[in-house]
């Protein structure tokens, strides 16, 4: 094979799997991301040369650059993703399927020659430290630059993986192809351990590391493995004691991980020397510990954040980590300054811009019930940041054996029915929790946004298998954690008539967590309820913020009526997603319902 530069890798397995996709797709040359500097660097040039990227001013913005995606590619595509495993009910009724062999198939007409004039790029890459129980190994197989540099930001990618790349490792092919909409496919044979994803060159669709090995992939290995991929952040709460307590929470996309990650404590609680760490903003793998608790690392090693509305207030910390090393995609071009603007970053939008699909853009056209045409960042704009990069990076970020999780905390964007925040009774009712989560969809898919849909443990995009026999596998993970994490479910996005969000948010959840963390310390009273454990109005601290007792009160109660619809939906959820919905779960919904009266 004719690499252009020393393989960073012997392995026949591994080399046979390179040489056999190159022959389909047929690239001018082929060259091994080693991941050094002067490698990047050259990459980054190249890539301005052809306007795949625009390098933002130096002096504001060190190392930055700006990407614009295909306007019809922003976003993922859950109709174009594909579980394809042998027999159909094993990705189950929630998920697309595609036979493997009839996918294969297909989706090799589309690659053939398809990287003929175009580089492949091979880029070694681990999810965890290397080296770590943790870890599991990849390579990305891309003609994109763009996909190289974000792939070196968002995994631990380079040289340093070579050694470690063996029979296991995760084969992930990736084309741009032609960008055809009507033949994009982001397609997952967990039996074969293999990605392939062509068509497109949205980052959930393409930085293949993320969703598809993370969660897909790594959502069935634990399955088998006995331990759990999950679309969830993890932070720290460190008391002035100094005693730290770790959090995980699952919210779906857009939904507020990555703020929450990054929560900066109000005054009242700063003062006394609380503060927040960031382990990861968006996944966690999650094994049993020798010391019968939960312990879970980020296997990521940088954040894909959503621009739109991050800002000095809202976001800080994520702010501060794109002011160096990161990469914007579809967010707006200040051409005075040469640098990026967003909805929501302040209120002096840029008189001289480029909007997000490159056109001038005059900000006095926005319209906020017509964003995508009207705004300058597209709703679902991102930044690639460096994790190292934020200030708050938890000092546990490497750590191989990762951190002890004392909560586990669901949640969504619910206008009404779901309080401000309860408490699972146990691991079962916990799991049943997650498994009745639903949410307003976002801008982070391709779709209708602000609908209710279903959407357990955050996971519905993102199972790599059958979703009755995950729910399983969290029934069975709960009998093999000694000293398991209590399980809450809260909801930042209570909404008055009008429509106006009536809990503050952002750093304004510390007062939760310091209930929810209170509650796993024994330290809490609660109110028993049909739904769950509520807390007492006096042990949610508001001072120095403008909620009023009524408005705790309203954000705490539990709607009966819209509850006993929700029961109606649930039920239809859980006969949607089939006869393997486990029995204790259904158990659940019956006493829950009886509950309600
Ligand atoms: P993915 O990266 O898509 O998985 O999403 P994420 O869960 O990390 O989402 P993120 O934290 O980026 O949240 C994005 C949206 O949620 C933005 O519109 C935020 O303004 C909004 N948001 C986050 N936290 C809060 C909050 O506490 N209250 C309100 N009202 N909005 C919030
Ligand atoms: C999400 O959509 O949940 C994300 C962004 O975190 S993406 O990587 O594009 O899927
Ligand atoms: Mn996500």
């Amino acid at each position: 094979m004719k690499f252009e530069n020393k393989a960073l890798t012997e392995n026949k397995y591994v080399l046979d799997w390179i040489e056999e996709m190159a022959s389909l797709t047929n690239p001018d040359r082929i060259v091994w991301i080693t991941a050094r500097e002067d490698q990047l660097e050259a990459l980054r040039k190249e890539a301005c040369s052809t306007g795949e990227l625009t390098k933002l001013n130096e002096e504001l913005l060190p190392n930055c650059y700006l990407h614009r995606t295909a306007v019809n590619d922003v976003a993922r595509v859950e109709a174009r993703t594909f579980i394809c495993t042998r027999k159909k009910e094993d990705a189950g009724n929630i998920n697309n399927w595609i036979d493997p062999v009839e996918c294969y198939a297909r989706l090799t007409k589309l690659y053939k020659n398809s990287m003929v004039g175009r580089t492949m790029y091979v880029i070694p890459y681990a999810m965890g430290q290397l080296g770590s129980q943790f870890a599991k190994y990849g390579v990305e197989l891309t003609d994109s630059i763009y996909v190289v540099l974000n792939m070196v930001i968002m995994t631990r990618a380079g040289e340093a993986v070579g050694k470690y790349l063996d029979e296991n490792f995760i084969k992930g092919l990736h084309s741009k192809a032609t960008l055809d909409p009507d033949n994009r496919y982001i397609c997952h044979f967990p039996e074969d351990n293999t990605i392939w994803s062509v068509n497109s060159g949205y980052g959930g669709n393409v930085l293949l590391g993320k969703k598809c090995f993370a969660l897909r992939i790594a959502s069935y290995l634990g399955k088998n493995e006995g331990w759990m991929a999950e679309h969830m952040l993890i932070l720290g709460l460190q008391s002035p004691d100094g005693v730290i307590k770790y959090i995980a929470a699952a919210f779906p996309s857009a939904c507020g991980k990555t703020n929450l990650a990054m929560l900066i404590p109000p005054e009242y609680y700063s003062k006394k020397g609380y503060k927040i760490w960031c382990v990861g903003d968006d996944i966690a793998w999650l094994r049993v510990g020798h010391d019968g608790r939960l312990w879970a690392i980020n296997p990521e090693n940088g954040f894909f954040g959503v621009a739109p509305g991050t800002n000095e207030h809202s976001n800080p910390n994520a702010l501060a980590a794109t002011k160096r090393d990161a990469i914007f995609t579809n967010v707006c071009h200040d051409l005075d300054n040469n640098t990026v603007w967003w909805e929501g970053l302040n209120d002096d939008p840029p008189k001289n811009a480029l909007n997000w699909k490159g056109e001038k853009w005059d900000y006095r056209s926005y319209d906020k019930a017509d964003k995508i045409n009207t705004s300058g960042a597209h709703p679902n704009s991102r930044f690639t940041a460096v994790a190292k990069n934020c200030p708050c990076v938890s000092p546990e970020f490497d750590n191989p054996d990762g951190v002890p999780i004392s909560a586990i905390v669901f949640g969504g964007r619910r206008a009404k029915t779901a309080p401000l925040v309860y408490q699972s009774f146990d691991w079962q009712h916990g799991t049943f929790v997650g498994s009745i989560m639903a949410s307003e969809t976002t801008a982070a898919a391709a779709g209708a946004i602000g609908v209710v849909r279903r959407d357990p443990m955050a996971m519905r995009p993102f199972v790599g298998y059958d979703m009755g026999d995950y729910w399983a596998h969290w029934l069975e993970m709960g009998k093999k954690i000694p000293d398991p994490p209590k399980i809450f479910h809260v909801n930042w996005f209570r909404t008055d008539d009008e429509g106006h969000f009536i809990w503050p948010g952002f750093g304004e959840n510390m007062r939760v967590l310091m209930w929810i963390l209170a509650r796993c310390d024994g330290k809490a009273e609660a109110k028993k309820t049909p739904i769950g454990y509520v807390p007492y109005e006096k042990d949610i601290n508001l001072e120095g913020i403008d909620v009023s007792d009524e408005t705790l009160t309203e954000l705490l109660s539990i709607d009966t009526a819209s509850w006993k619809e929700d029961i109606e939906n649930i039920k239809e959820f859980y006969s949607l997603v089939g006869d393997r919905v486990p029995e204790e779960l259904k158990e659940e919904l019956k006493a829950l319902e009886k509950r309600l009266g």
